[in-house]
């Protein structure tokens, strides 16, 4: 794979330069908000903070974090910083109970958000002669369009398959010479192993596929290791990062050596917390990623907690980048699951649950690895057992518990009903999942 940088003067700027560019546009932010964003001005106001306050860059810490609550609190637009009508996109997250998070973009933000894009893409191999193939679902998700511009911005072809219909993106990716996929992690491997199945008809050698720009959801080195021997002929795969609060992919992503994923520092000022107390911990400590856009303005992020947890590290890479790379997402300080590519808290179950006769509110959560696609069974308790010998009853119950999570959660799911009292109780915090998914790997 050839070492190219997409913007060799953002991404391997000398540190100084970086950290200099990164308070003036602190600054800039903190102004703009005071003078742009009610929400924020009223935050700002009562921290006592003002764009005068912040003389380097640890002043960040004087600015009050932001949450997901805070975007559901104000939801939908109760956070823009522009007039509605200079909005030119909308996403909003999957899969969460009651008001999703609403992220908007104006024209710049878009361009921008393409940039960041464009880069981590050059890294993960891409470049004008490539043709990719997009299996993320196109919708409010921002993976697909986000990718999808990045690419283009770059000089790729894009060939927007969206997910799903597996023998449609197979006969694409031979009849194309598709050379890349975007797509998540299991996807990636239960197209593979789709392939796998047709070989006797179409050979694994049909195949172009080189990479695979996967991300959205985590992978360990053995899953990696296993998608690309499933793929063969020296298909090679990146993680890349991001959150839809965050413009979406595009905040960070490994570049060939595979040693941490580059962030876009020039637009991403990053810290590492802890969880519990929330202070700011060490350069090279591991906590939970807070993240401050510093170029985001129509609906301007500061101080984010991703409640996603990793560390940093400020090395330079071997490929040249100086950007800092954060190590693969290492967990979750919150009980957030990412299932089939969509962000699932147990409490949207247990939301589901609420109101239903003859149930228990105990449940547990199963994920498994089936086919290479993630299943997820949730298992409920019966109040009543003698209900396990009315089959008809049984049916009617799991089916309106299984309609009710599937509306909230917006994925198949699997509902099993269990004995009374089956479920383990616990004296602590209740543990809600068990995750079966990298077992036997
Ligand atoms: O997943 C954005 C994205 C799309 C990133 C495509 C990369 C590629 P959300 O749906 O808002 O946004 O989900 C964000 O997903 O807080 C993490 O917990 C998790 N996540 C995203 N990328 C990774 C990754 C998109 N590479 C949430 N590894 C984040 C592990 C990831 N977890």
């Amino acid at each position: 794979m050839e070492n190219r940088i997409f913007n060799k003067e953002m991404e391997c700027m000398s540190r100084k330069d970086l950290e200099s560019l990164q308070l003036e546009r602190l600054k800039a932010l903190v102004d703009y908000c005071e003078k742009n964003s009610a929400f924020y001005a009223k935050r700002l106001a009562e921290a006592g903070v003002t764009a005068d306050k912040i003389k380097c860059l640890s002043d960040i810490e004087y600015i009050p974090y932001t949450t997901k609550d805070d975007l559901r609190d104000t939801y939908p637009f109760g956070m823009l910083s522009v007039p509605k009508e200079k909005i030119v996109r909308v996403h909003a997250s999957s899969g969460t109970t009651g008001n999703p998070t609403v992220v908007a973009y104006t024209k710049e933000d878009l361009e921008n958000w393409s940039e960041q894009v464009a880069r981590l893409a050059m890294a993960a191999g891409a470049n004008e002669s490539t043709m990719v193939q997009i299996c993320f679902g196109y919708g409010m998700f921002t993976g697909a369009l986000g990718l999808h511009y990045g690419l283009e911005k770059i000089g790729a072809t894009v060939v927007p398959t969206s997910s799903g219909n597996t023998e449609k993106q197979l006969k694409f990716m031979r009849d194309f010479q598709t050379d890349a996929i975007v797509a998540t992690p299991s996807y990636c491997m239960y197209l593979a192993e789709a392939a796998r199945g047709m070989a006797d008809k179409y050979p694994m050698e049909s195949y172009n596929l080189k990479y695979g720009i996967l991300g959205s959801e985590g992978s360990t080195p053995e899953m990696r290791a296993e998608i690309e021997s499933h793929w063969g002929n020296g298909f090679f795969c990146t993680d890349n990062y991001g959150m839809s609060e965050l413009n979406g992919p595009g905040m960070s992503g490994e570049c060939m050596y595979r040693d941490g994923l580059h962030i876009n520092e020039d637009h991403f000022l990053c810290e590492i917390i802890d969880s519990k107390t929330l202070s700011v911990l060490d350069k090279g400590s591991t906590g939970e990623l807070v993240v401050t856009n510093l170029t985001k303005r129509g609906l301007p992020i500061l101080r984010y907690r991703t409640k996603d947890i990793t560390n940093i590290n400020y090395d330079v890479c071997k490929c040249g980048r100086t950007t800092a790379r954060m190590h693969k997402i290492i967990g979750r300080s919150d009980d957030m699951i990412k299932v089939r590519g969509v962000n699932v808290f147990p409490s949207q179950v247990e939301s589901a649950l609420i109101g239903i006769g003859g149930i228990s509110p105990n449940y547990l959560i199963v994920l498994r690895r089936e086919g290479f696609s993630d299943s997820m069974e949730v298992r409920v308790e019966l109040t009543d057992g003698s209900l396990l010998d009315n089959y008809g009853e049984l049916v009617a119950l799991q089916k309106r518990i299984h309609d009710n999570i599937k509306n909230i959660l917006g994925i198949e799911i699997k509902v099993t009903l269990v004995e009374p009292n089956s479920i383990e109780r616990f004296t602590g915090k209740a543990k809600r999942v068990l995750d079966l998914r990298n077992e036997n790997k």
